[in-house]
């Protein structure tokens, strides 16, 4: 089996500071989180940015802050998000990429996303593969729901998709596909040959489907996007807190965790800094 590659999805668009109080907002807070996130065992950081007031943003001019603040301190993968926020227009969910991270995110379809719809059209993500592929930027492919995983058979058929594929099976948003060993199970035995997957469960389902990707030699992502808790009742105290038991639990069975650079050996990025 690889090592585990550990994304910590440090801030998502939707968690306020008043449901956790340690969310990382600005880029020097965003900074610092990468930073002991990368010291726990993470070797990819998972960004959103926010404006001052704590709203989500995509403007690139903060992305670009948060890309110098993590920069500064550690040498972690940077995957900038192209979700973004509900109701963001594609070109705005998109301004980050031409500042050429190494990863970004590619929603494979729309799915419904608690009371709204997340809206990604079949065209807007052929732009948003095409401004990838043209910056050099690995997509990582959101997949929330099973048809979001045939969509990426098809355009890997097509060749608009080329390999090593690395999907992110997103488990648990109310709307998209439960957060279940059972839907990782079915999604995993997708996976087309060569590719590598990791798994973000939403709330509750976060540690224990990221057990499971341990043994199953998939890859895992936890943080404050996807849940706020340690466990039941008790918020996490930080990023790194989650990203370090997971670590923990991925050396005790024998799985060592990757680096930065074994992750991009990996996924096959190229080391550019
Ligand atoms: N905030 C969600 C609507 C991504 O980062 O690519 C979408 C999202 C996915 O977070
Ligand atoms: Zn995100």
């Amino acid at each position: 089996m690889d090592k585990l590659i550990i994304t910590a999805a440090l801030t998502g668009a939707e968690v306020t500071r008043e449901q956790q109080a340690a969310l990382p907002i600005t880029p020097e807070e965003i900074g610092r989180a990468a930073d002991e996130c990368c010291q726990a065992g993470a070797s990819i950081v998972h960004v959103h940015a926010r404006n001052a007031d704590g709203s989500p943003t995509q403007d690139k001019e903060v992305y670009r802050q948060i890309m110098a603040a993590v920069r500064a301190r550690c040498d972690v993968i940077v995957q900038v998000s192209t979700g973004g926020a509900v109701g963001m227009t594609p070109a705005e969910r998109l301004a980050p990429v031409t500042l050429a991270p190494e990863m970004a995110t590619l929603s494979m379809g729309s799915v419904n996303f608690g009371d709204d719809v997340f809206m990604n059209h079949p065209a807007d993500m052929a732009v948003f593969l095409q401004a990838m592929q043209e910056h050099g930027v690995k997509p990582e492919l959101e997949i929330f729901d099973a048809g979001m995983l045939s969509t990426a058979h098809r355009w890997l058929k097509k060749g608009l998709l080329t390999g090593p594929l690395h999907f992110d099976f997103v488990l648990g948003i109310p709307g998209g596909m439960a957060g279940t060993p059972e839907a990782l199970m079915y999604l995993k035995a997708q996976v087309p040959e060569g590719a590598s997957w990791t798994v973000a469960g939403i709330g509750a389902a976060q540690l224990p489907l990221g057990a499971l990707a341990i043994v199953l030699g998939g890859h895992v992502r936890v943080g404050f996007e996807d849940n706020v808790y340690y466990r039941k009742g008790e918020l996490a105290s930080s990023n790194a807190q989650l990203v370090a038991r997971i670590a923990r639990i991925s050396r005790e069975l024998d799985r060592p965790v990757a680096t930065p650079d074994e992750a991009r050996a990996l996924l096959g990025l190229p080391r550019r800094h």
